[in-house]
């Protein structure tokens, strides 16, 4: 914990009253003036603070803009996040992040950013990142598994998603396989997995989530107005980024820690109850054939489990589907 860290909690805490220079000064074993410096540094990120002589300082209100100072204070991680890296503007998260495992990054480093120019989406898809509406993050992970297993750490992102969204917005989401987050129909949050393996080891993963925070509908380019949605167009609030990626971060990092502990059951589960369409039959194409069968569920591999009209399970990789 830096002293800064430090005294954000002792301010937090004391967010009622007013806490003395005198009192911080020994609390945090640094003089006077030392603090004042740090209370204009916190300035500088956006708390705004009030300073009244004799009686001392007091937090009046939190910064809405988003830093790595910001991000750290109040996170409740152990481990996910103790390396925040927070850009204004870079072209994709999920680039920067890959450059960034490829020369060591330690896993749980986070790639934050409030714009990103060329998001990226699957198979050179693009994502719209509007500056300072949504959660654009990359997190580096180095999870015990397979390579075939890396598709089970989207699931389990996905999962995570829609756990804070219904707990925090109590609006129930759903999961459209693969990996797209829905509410009522219309995309509010995509997942990317790229990772670098050797044959039987995943050295890392690199999970890119993208999920539309606080646009309203005119901030969308036209092509994807119909199709996409922000929790704030869902929900009719304004929602603060920091506590958002702050309460992704802690969820992810339990369900995370469970997952590699327990194994993909609960996942697999969870998964299913959000699970987009499933019981309801869709038209399935691939590049051989067009058919139309039972969405049933998932296989611990990911991979999507069709009930047929003739009664036969089969598991699909990819596949085209016409929702
Ligand atoms: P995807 O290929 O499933 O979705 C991309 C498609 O979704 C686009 O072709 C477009 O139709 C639509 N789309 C684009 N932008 C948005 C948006 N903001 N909201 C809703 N729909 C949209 C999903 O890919 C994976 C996206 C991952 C994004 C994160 S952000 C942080 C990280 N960095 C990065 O470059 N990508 C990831």
């Amino acid at each position: 914990v830096t002293t800064r860290q430090h005294l954000i909690a002792l301010l937090e805490k004391n967010i009622e009253d007013y806490i003395s220079g005198q009192d911080l000064s020994t609390k945090l074993e640094i003089s006077r003036t030392a603090v004042w410096k740090h209370m204009k540094e916190l300035e500088k990120d956006g708390y705004v603070i009030e300073a009244v002589p004799r009686k001392g300082y007091k937090i009046i209100d939190f910064p809405t803009k988003v830093s790595a100072n910001t991000l750290q204070w109040g996170l409740q991680t152990n481990w996910l996040g103790n390396h925040f890296i927070h850009r204004e503007t870079v072209d994709s998260t999920q680039t920067m992040a890959l450059q960034l495992a490829s020369t060591g990054a330690e896993h749980g480093t986070v790639v934050i950013a409030d714009e990103q120019t060329a998001g990226r989406g699957r198979m050179q898809r693009n994502w719209h990142s509007q500056k300072e509406q949504g959660i654009w993050m990359s997190l580096i992970l180095k999870p015990p598994l397979l390579p075939n297993q890396a598709p089970q750490v989207t699931l389990l992102a996905a999962t995570v998603l829609a756990d804070v969204i219904n707990d925090y917005l109590k609006i129930r989401p759903a999961i459209k396989w693969p990996n797209d987050i829905l509410i009522n129909d219309k995309k509010v949050a995509g997942i990317l997995t790229e990772m670098q393996a050797e044959q039987d080891q995943i050295q890392y993963v690199v999970l890119g989530i993208g999920l539309n925070v606080n646009q309203t509908e005119a901030m969308f380019p036209t092509e994807i107005r119909e199709l996409a949605t922000s929790l704030k167009m869902e929900s009719k609030k304004e929602l603060n980024r920091t506590e958002l990626v702050q309460k992704i971060l802690k969820t992810f990092e339990q369900s995370y820690e469970r997952f590699v502990n327990n194994g993909f059951t609960d996942i697999k589960e969870k998964w299913e109850s959000y699970g987009y369409k499933l019981g309801e039959s869709v038209v399935i194409t691939t590049p051989k054939k067009q058919w139309s069968t039972v969405l049933e569920g998932i296989e611990s591999d990911g991979a999507l489990r069709v009930m047929n009209e003739d009664g036969t399970r089969q598991t699909l990789y990819s596949a085209e589907i016409k929702w």
